[in-house]
């Protein structure tokens, strides 16, 4: 039987539960083929390369983000060493985008896979040994043994529709130390929207799964032990019918307590109606793409919304905070390259002038636009010269537009690696402080008030920046830094006495 190897490269990304379901998608398509998947998560690079010299693989897939190109490259080339006959493919969001690039120019990679991947590699698995074979196979660029590339044309049959992804790994993945055994899952694949920062192809069609494989597919992560879902549809609320189907079938489902969607302030709107039955089934967290307040800044995005949108969808979130318990989680992206200080400060006045969660907002607030390639954005910034591309194919450097901007920004980073550090020890220290029965309440009351003030500093930072002439930043970075110190003096005596 043919033998395919599937590699997940390791990610140093906080966020738990790393389950690679697109390789699941691809595990599933290949049943009829001795299919493995191989995580670098939990496995070392010697293990891998072990592995390989054990085993000859017809086929190995690597699965790779744009951040993570070098190290597939690197990890390709000793496959390619260690047995020169296996066949190397790559896919993954990286590959979309640059399959012709990496074909041209990449000897390790023998084909690049562009979009979704199902009916490729199942294609490419029928063809092995047979390079001729390849002209047949869809979404793929490859390079022919005369060294000739050929990108075949993207065809998105339904052929693969019908699937549901391979969860046999997936309790793996579930952090032991946490309550919530979460599974990633797709109830939609491809976006509507054409967002010109945003990686997401418009080679990747929509497809919205039916009724039936959504069933199937919560039904095979309940058998393994799940009891809440991580929605990775782009906009959890973009499609009526499918978000109508997936709450019918979680309505069934009992055994899931939580799940967790990301949506955009105009589907909020839309969807008024049915928000109070997500949060009430138990949804526990809502991340949204609001990346600005600014009109101009959103035009430049072509998000299509307006910043009106956005904060009427903030209070109708922040309505249902009241009666349900939720992470609100607003993305921005505060700082990209054109960026001008009026467009930063109708974004940093709104949660200036709102009430919010500043901790949750306080990472956001130094955002700094990833340029991926071929989007809208990098293709602009490219051609007007203000992008670093050195010989890597990453996101690359890139300079702001406006020197001001540029002044603001590097103050702030100041301010993020000489500042925040201490601000975020103190709340802790308050934290502990607050629950020690031993400090008496006049002293709480104190720290509560501390408290208070310390979440907003960095959000205060910022507005103060936009107040001030360039001039007075560093002058305005050593205040704030005698606050801080003048703060950690009284915590410290206060935690003496007690
Ligand atoms: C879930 C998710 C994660 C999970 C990762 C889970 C995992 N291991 O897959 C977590 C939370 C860990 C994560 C982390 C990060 N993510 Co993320 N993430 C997503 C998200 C929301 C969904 C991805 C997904 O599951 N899609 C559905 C599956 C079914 O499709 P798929 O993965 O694309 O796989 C299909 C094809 O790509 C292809 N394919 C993929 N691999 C391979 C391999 C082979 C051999 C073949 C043949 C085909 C193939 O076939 C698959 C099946 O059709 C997307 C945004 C989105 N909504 O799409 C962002 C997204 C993928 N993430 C992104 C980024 C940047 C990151 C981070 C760098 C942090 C960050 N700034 O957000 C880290 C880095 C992760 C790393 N590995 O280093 C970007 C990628 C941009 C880019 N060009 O690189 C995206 C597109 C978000 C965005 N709009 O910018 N992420």
């Amino acid at each position: 039987m043919r033998k395919v190897l599937l590699i997940n490269i390791n990610s140093d990304d906080t966020r738990n539960n790393s389950f690679p379901l697109g390789l699941a998608y691809l595990s599933a398509a290949l049943k009829d083929y001795d299919t493995e998947i191989f995580d670098l998560n939990f496995h070392s690079d010697d293990e891998l390369f072990k592995k390989v010299s054990q085993t000859h693989y017809d086929v190995i897939g690597i699965s790779c983000y744009t951040g993570v190109f070098s190290r597939a490259s690197q990890l390709a080339r000793t496959i390619k060493e260690i047995d020169v006959l296996c066949l190397v493919v790559i896919g993954g969001y990286h590959a979309t985008a640059e399959y012709r690039y990496i074909i041209e120019n990449h000897q390790e990679f023998d084909v690049a896979i562009i979009g979704r991947g199902e009916e490729p590699i199942t294609e490419i698995m029928k063809k092995v040994g047979d390079m001729d074979g390849l002209s047949h196979v869809p979404s793929i660029a490859y390079r022919t043994p005369k060294d000739k590339v050929i990108v075949n044309d993207c065809v998105q049959s339904s052929l693969f529709h019908n699937i549901v992804p391979d969860r046999s790994m997936e309790y793996l993945y579930y952090n032991e130390e946490e309550k919530e055994r979460i599974s990633c899952i797709a109830t939609m694949r491809g976006c509507y929207h054409r967002c010109t920062f945003c990686s997401i192809s418009k080679n990747d069609s929509i497809l919205i799964y039916d009724k039936n494989i959504i069933e199937k597919d919560i039904a095979n992560a309940v058998k393994n032990n799940a009891n809440s879902l991580y929605f990775v549809n782009p906009d959890f609320l973009a499609n009526q019918s499918c978000l109508e189907n997936t709450l019918n079938v979680l309505e069934k489902y009992p055994e899931i307590k939580t799940f967790k969607i990301s949506t955009r302030a105009d589907s909020i709107l839309k969807n008024f109606n049915t928000l109070e039955r997500i949060f009430k089934r138990g949804c526990n967290s809502i991340e949204v793409g609001i990346e600005s307040f600014s009109d101009s800044q959103l035009k430049r995005f072509n998000k299509g919304v307006t910043a009106e949108k956005n904060v009427e969808s903030y209070k109708v979130i922040m309505d249902l905070s009241k009666q349900f318990k939720f992470r609100y989680i607003h993305e921005i992206i505060p700082f990209d390259p054109w960026v001008t200080k009026k467009e930063l400060k109708d974004t940093f006045d709104f949660y200036m002038n709102n009430d919010f969660d500043y901790l949750e907002i306080e990472p956001w607030l130094f955002t700094r636009l990833m340029l991926y390639p071929k989007t809208a954005l990098r293709l602009k910034a490219e051609k007007e010269g203000i992008v670093n591309l050195g010989n890597s194919l990453e996101t690359p450097e890139w300079k702001f537009v406006n020197s001001n901007v540029a002044s603001i920004y590097s103050v702030l980073i100041k301010y993020k690696y000489l500042l925040l550090p201490k601000i975020i020890s103190l709340r802790r220290e308050i934290d502990v402080l607050l629950v020690n029965r031993e400090v008496p309440f006049t002293k709480k009351s104190i720290l509560f008030g501390i408290q208070d003030a310390l979440s907003k500093f960095t959000i205060g930072f910022v507005d103060k920046l936009l107040l001030y002439e360039t001039s007075q930043y560093e002058e305005l970075l050593k205040k704030e830094r005698i606050i801080i110190d003048n703060i950690s003096v009284k915590i410290r005596r206060m935690r003496n006495e007690t």
